[in-house]
C-alpha cells in the first residue's frame, strides 16, 4: 500500500476502494480481481499468454501450495494468514516479498507475460498480492 495504491476511475461500474474492502470482508475474495479462467487443462510445454485487463498490478506467481501474498492487510481478510513462500518471507515478524523471477512475474495494469508451462502434473498460480486469486492448470 502506497501512494498510487488502487487510485482508478470509479464511475458508475467500477469499483471503489472501500467497496474492494467490504467484498473483501464479506466474501474474502473480491469477484473482479481473478484469473480467468481459473482452471485449465493444457498439453506438455504448452505456453502461457496472460494479459492483465485491470487496473493495477498482478503477479503471476507459481507456487506448491496456494497461500498468502505480501501484504499482510489483504492475506487476514482473504483467509490466507500465511504467505506462499514462493510471494514473501517472514523476517522479524515483516512480509518481505520475493524478488521478481521467471516464476514470480509482476504484470502491470495493461501488460501481458508469457510462460513456458514445463509442469508434470498439476501446476499452480497465484497473485501474490490479491492471494484469492488462483489458477490451477492440469495436464492433457
Ligand atoms: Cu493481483
Amino acid at each position: 500500500m502506497g501512494p498510487g495504491t488502487c487510485v482508478r476511475d470509479t464511475t458508475n461500474g467500477e469499483i471503489t476502494f472501500s467497496g474492494f474492502v467490504a467484498e473483501l470482508t464479506a466474501d474474502k475474495s473480491v469477484g473482479a480481481w481473478r484469473f480467468a479462467p481459473q482452471q485449465i487443462s493444457v498439453s506438455e510445454g504448452a505456453t502461457l499468454h496472460v494479459n492483465n485487463l485491470g487496473g493495477e498490478t498482478h503477479t503471476l506467481t507459481e507456487v506448491k501450495r496456494f497461500g498468502g501474498g505480501f501484504l499482510d492487510f489483504l492475506n487476514g481478510p482473504s483467509g490466507n494468514p500465511i504467505p506462499a513462500p514462493e510471494c514473501a518471507q517472514v523476517v522479524d515478524g515483516a512480509l518481505v516479498p520475493e524478488p521478481p523471477s521467471d516464476e514470480n512475474i509482476f504484470i502491470p495494469a495493461g501488460g501481458t507475460a508469457t510462460v513456458h508451462l514445463e509442469h508434470g502434473v498439476t501446476a499452480r498460480y497465484q497473485c501474490c498480492i490479491h492471494p484469492w486469486m488462483r489458477l490451477t492448470i492440469t495436464k492433457d
